[in-house]
């Protein structure tokens, strides 16, 4: 158990350095967009700190994140070392020698190619091999959670796993039918290209096997965030959850729902007949029904904890919730926040108002409520609940990481608010150019970037504080002895039998039909097409 706790703790450590990196970079491009006069201000620049951090941030902070989070959980929820501790090691060692290969080509100006990396903007061999090899890590990772896992379940036949455990197998799962996607784009288009083994590369394919992974992924980094809310919430509240197998409903949902959506990425994308664009979009509408499901469970245990804490009336249990704790308050403000971005996605996610959106600033509006507040502000609450437990030490600076969640959502509001606004203008995302290469409505937006880099500024205060209390903690933390990680109980008592959502054969036959079916038939129609492909260009 303590192995594992300070395997954990080596991936969260990972983790939060990348963030610390990526928050410095988008400091950088906040400022950038507003037009200040940085000295270092060149289009080189910007698409350097761009692509430093979309992959820090959204690849290497949440990956490391999950996987010491899922470390620690399971161990701790199943009362059992890993079933290999080796393997749990090597797959640290393997992801991160593989994020130092990806950093070193962004940081060294190799690989501007942004996190997204469509061809043919081409990287150097590094930044690809590099990924890849963040990706194996995190395969060798689930490999041993799920044998972790099932030498539980031979000594537990009958009985239903924890939840948090439960959740962090479908995590798993979905991961795990994602990166086929991104590992097919890598070994048969990526590498062998950017070796100048093959000359040329299909974008089309590329953004098809990309986007395939891609949706899957915002479910990979959003799931170990619901376990949070799930599992660790409720009790820190001083709740319990109000529902445990609705729980396990929603999790087993997302195995089947996650991936057969990609398309939906790819509204505007030619070659792609509209039928199939048409059945991603219906999809994609179905899997906002878990998500509202788990909306409603969350709040209602919240709401079983301001009872228990003295409410009586309609609505004053939210006042009675403990909005003082830096673990709670980050998770509420990160609902908060996620509301409205669901909403937004609602949005994004219908064929016709796609248009209206698509590459502008609205879509960075959009993803910082999502991964960039649902998951990262949880993972920063659970970050202060979680490494004092991990490093027996209690946790520093609390009143900065009692603030720190706030700064986050002010910041964020005002952030995300204007990015939306000025997407609805038509304002692109991802140009170096403050003048828009003379957009007429340029000028028009120069005060809402303004205010946009105002909130960047908070959040990066916000980011600072963060980092403060988890450096804090860990070298000044006073000792305490090693206690448990306390997972929420549920209302009705334990699960007294395992059900169809505990059993996950069937739903990963389920999910491999619906990837059949809304892959397979697009795919080979595509690989039938006469494909010219393109050279590849580094433009800095
Ligand atoms: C410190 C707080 C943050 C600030 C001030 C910030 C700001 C920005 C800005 C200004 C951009 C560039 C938009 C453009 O010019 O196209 C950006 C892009 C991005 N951010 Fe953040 N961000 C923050 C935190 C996060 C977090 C926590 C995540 C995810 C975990 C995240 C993920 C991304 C991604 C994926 C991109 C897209 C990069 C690309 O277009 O290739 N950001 N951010
Ligand atoms: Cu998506």
């Amino acid at each position: 158990m303590i192995a594992a706790r300070r395997l954990a703790a080596a991936h969260l450590g990972v983790g939060v350095g990348a963030f610390g990196i990526a928050a410095f970079m988008a400091l950088m491009q906040a400022l950038s967009r507003a037009n200040l006069d940085l000295p270092w201000r060149t289009a080189r620049m910007y698409y350097l700190s761009v692509t430093a951090h979309g992959v820090l941030m959204a690849l290497v902070f949440t990956t490391f994140f999950i996987m010491g989070l899922g470390v620690a959980l399971t161990s701790s929820a199943l009362n059992r070392p890993l079933r290999f501790p080796a393997l749990g090691w090597t797959a640290f060692g393997v992801a991160l020698l593989g994020t130092v290969g990806a950093a070193w080509a962004i940081l060294w100006g190799k690989a501007t190619v942004l996190y997204t990396f469509y061809p043919p903007l081409e990287a150097h061999p590094a930044f690809y091999i590099g990924l890849t090899l963040v990706v194996v890590g995190s395969w060798l990772w689930g490999g041993d959670l799920i044998a972790t896992y099932r030498a539980w379940r031979r000594e537990h036949p009958d009985t239903p796993v924890p939840l948090a455990v439960h959740g962090l197998l479908a995590t798993i799962i979905v991961w795990f039918i994602a990166t086929v996607g991104v590992a097919a784009e890598m070994l048969f288009q990526l590498i062998p290209w950017s070796l100048g083994l093959t000359e040329r590369i299909d974008p089309m394919l590329a953004r098809m096997l990309f986007w395939y992974f891609g949706h899957p992924l915002v479910y990979f980094w959003l799931l170990p965030a619901y376990v949070v809310w799930y599992t660790v919430l409720p009790r820190v509240a001083g709740g319990k959850l109000f529902s445990d197998s609705l729980g396990r409903m929603v999790f087993a949902l997302f195995i089947i729902l996650s991936t057969p959506v990609g398309f939906h990425h790819q509204f505007m994308d030619p070659g792609i007949p509209a039928e199939w664009k048409a059945f991603h979009a219906f999809n994609t509408a179905w899997i906002l029904f878990p998500s509202f499901v788990t909306a409603f469970t969350v709040l209602a245990s919240l709401e079983v904890a301001g009872r228990r804490r003295g409410a009586t009336g309609l609505f004053d249990w939210l006042g009675k919730l403990p909005w003082g704790d830096p673990l709670v308050a980050s998770v509420l403000l990160s609902m908060l926040l996620f509301a409205v971005g669901g909403f937004g996605g609602a949005i994004n996610a219908s064929f016709g108002m796609n248009s209206m959106v698509h590459n502008t600033a609205w879509i960075q509006g959009h993803f910082h409520l999502t991964v960039g507040s649902a998951v990262a502000l949880t993972f920063m609450g659970t970050g202060y609940w979680l490494v004092p437990k991990l490093v027996n030490r209690q946790l520093e600076l609390v009143l900065l990481a009692r603030v720190q969640p706030y700064l986050w959502f002010v910041g964020m509001a005002l952030f995300s608010f204007t990015n939306h606004v000025t997407g609805l203008q038509g304002m692109p995302r991802r140009v170096f150019d403050p003048g828009y290469l003379g957009a007429p409505a340029a000028d028009q937006w120069r005060a809402l970037t303004g205010i946009s880099a105002f909130g960047g500024l908070l959040l990066f205060a916000s980011a600072a504080f963060f980092l403060l209390v988890m450096l804090g903690t860990v070298l000044a933390g006073r000792r305490t002895e090693s206690g448990p990680l306390e997972l929420a109980e549920a209302l009705e008592g334990p699960p007294a039998k395992r059900t169809v959502f505990d059993r996950f054969g069937p739903w990963v036959t389920v999910a491999v039909v619906m990837v059949l079916l809304a892959y397979a038939v697009p795919l080979v129609q595509h690989l039938q097409l006469v494909r010219f492909g393109s050279t590849g260009f580094k433009p800095y």
